[in-house]
């Protein structure tokens, strides 16, 4: 209980000052750290479940060591208790110092772990205390030359322990507990008025109207809403950057160093553009992939006025966490849509995807393009600096792959005989998709019907109709980009530069 209220209260200073949480700080290195092996099997298996599982594993470490600290306490060592106690806050604190944090200040990283610390300490001695009773017992059996030199325990001593006193503290600290994780939730949720206050402007160049959609229950709808668009980063602990706070520095091999208030962004060429995201780590077939509305600042405008200097090849650039990623210079000035994204599908950006500024670039994976809570940009060159990911074993550049994805039917799915449809999405961004096929078992490979087309940089829905005879069949897929290259058989993992191979599903017919 004393770690559970130390912990709920730590966790309300952090959403206070922005600083780390110490589990998150702990949590980040441990993503820091793992192995890629590691990390590749928890995305895979634990998706995006593997950042709440983190926590709760830490969390329960914790308890445990807690626990066995409080045995300690109650077998008549209240100091070694609070010993562990203060240890393991320490260990918080550290670090709070270490990883990489949202927090300005130092004093913002490291308040959360400190008063987590404190209270940490201060509820561990308030329990071993005050379950003894208030006052010294008498000693029953007699004058004092025969009282015991060492000091009983609570354990050894029953009458020692006093259970109503242990009781009503550790109900105390329930309540502080359950009190400071609820002023974090109200903390947390005020953060909204941050992007609530954000008007993004018309577009000086705004996007088309959205293709019609191919309208087949299951189908991933073109535009994917903000709330079920997929999440990929290396944070436990969402910034809340205040817009009025945010700055942004491009510098590095330019002729003039530039400086952006949020209001100078916005007050630029704005365009609107459909541009399908895709993760590096998504499997064949897999559902790190989304297409959104995105409002931005043409990177090449702001490269155009730094002023590039001869001999750069990249951009670095870099999230107020201090996670970097490194973009070829061309794919930002060769004329695509590169932009400073402020507003996804309609809205300023959600806190999860970059709030309230971040890269997109078309035919990119994200890892390499899509810098979330961007603060800085450095035009620099590839062999003087090496980013997060590649440091991590993944590929310097990384185009995305054409691949394809049945959506329905989902796999071992029993349909009935006779009519049936098959739908998913195909992507090849930058080139676009120009045919999908689908293959019935190892039938001939048949066309499946497109929607029209938005553009290059986004994903297509196609449609399926075949007739559905009773047995097990298999259907694969397979996407055609614009220059006619069909989409490789050749099976990939993600790892080092995306997954290929074919999507195919099992269904069964009745
Ligand atoms: N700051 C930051 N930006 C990041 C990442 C990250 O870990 N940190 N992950 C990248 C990866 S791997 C991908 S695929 C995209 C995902 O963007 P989304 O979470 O908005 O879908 O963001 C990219 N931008
Ligand atoms: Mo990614």
């Amino acid at each position: 209980m004393a770690a559970g209220a130390a912990l709920a209260v730590g966790y309300l200073v952090a959403d206070v000052t922005g600083g780390p949480w110490p589990v998150d700080a702990v949590g980040v290195q441990v993503i820091d750290w793992a192995p890629g092996a590691v990390k590749d099997w928890a995305v895979r298996t634990l998706g995006t479940a593997d950042r709440p599982l983190l926590r709760v594993g830490i969390c329960g470490v914790l308890v445990v060591v807690a626990a066995i600290a409080g045995l300690i306490g109650a077998r008549g060592h209240p100091r070694a208790a609070v010993g562990i106690a203060g240890g393991l806050g320490l260990l918080g604190v550290a670090f709070a110092a270490g990883s990489r944090s949202a927090a300005g200040s130092l004093a913002d990283r490291l308040l959360p772990a400190t008063v987590t610390l404190l209270a940490a300490v201060l509820a561990l001695w308030l329990v071993v205390r005050r379950s003894r009773p208030p006052r010294e017992q008498p000693d029953r059996r007699g004058p004092a030359l025969t009282v015991p030199r060492r000091r009983l325990s609570p354990a050894e001593h029953p009458e020692g322990f006093d259970r109503r006193r242990f009781l009503l503290t550790v109900s105390a600290l329930a309540a502080v507990g359950a009190g400071a994780a609820g002023a974090a939730r109200v903390v947390g949720g005020a953060g909204q008025e941050l992007r609530a206050r954000v008007r993004i402007p018309r577009p000086t160049d705004a996007a088309g109207p959205v293709p019609a959609s191919l309208d087949v229950p299951g189908i991933s709808p073109f535009t994917t809403p903000n709330g079920s668009f997929y999440r990929v980063d290396t944070l436990l602990q969402v910034p809340r950057i205040d817009p009025r706070d945010w700055e942004l520095r491009i510098h590095g091999l330019v002729d003039k160093e530039l400086r952006l208030s949020f209001g100078d962004l916005l007050g630029r060429r704005l365009i609107e553009r459909d541009i399908t995201l895709t993760c590096v780590s998504n499997e064949v077939g897999g559902p790190y992939v989304g297409n959104a509305r995105w409002i931005g600042v043409p990177i090449a405008d702001l490269l155009r006025e730094a002023g590039v200097r001869a001999g750069a090849d990249a951009v670095k650039s870099t999230s107020v966490d201090g996670l970097t990623i490194g973009t070829p210079l061309a794919a930002l000035t060769d004329g695509r849509d590169a932009i400073l994204a402020v507003a996804m599908n309609g809205e300023p950006l959600p806190f999860e995807h970059g709030f309230p500024v971040r890269m997109v670039v078309p035919g990119l994976y994200g890892y390499v393009s899509a810098t979330k809570w961007l603060v800085d940009l450095e035009v620099t060159r590839f062999r003087d600096f090496s980013a997060y990911w590649t440091d991590r074993g993944w590929s310097v550049e990384a185009p995305i792959k054409t691949s394809a994805r049945i959506d329905v039917p989902k796999g071992f799915a029993t349909v009935p005989a006779g009519p049936a449809v098959a739908a998913g999405v195909a992507w090849a961004q930058r080139r676009g998709i120009a045919k999908v096929e689908v293959r019935v078992d190892d039938g001939p490979w048949q066309p499946a019907k497109l929607a029209p087309v938005d553009g290059v940089d986004t994903w297509r829905q196609w449609t399926f109709r075949w007739t559905a005879t009773p047995g097990t069949h298999k259907l694969t897929v397979r996407a055609t980009d614009s220059t006619g290259e069909p989409q490789t058989d050749r099976q990939a993992p993600p790892r080092p530069n995306g997954s290929s191979g074919l999507h195919n599903t099992i269904v069964m017919v009745e």
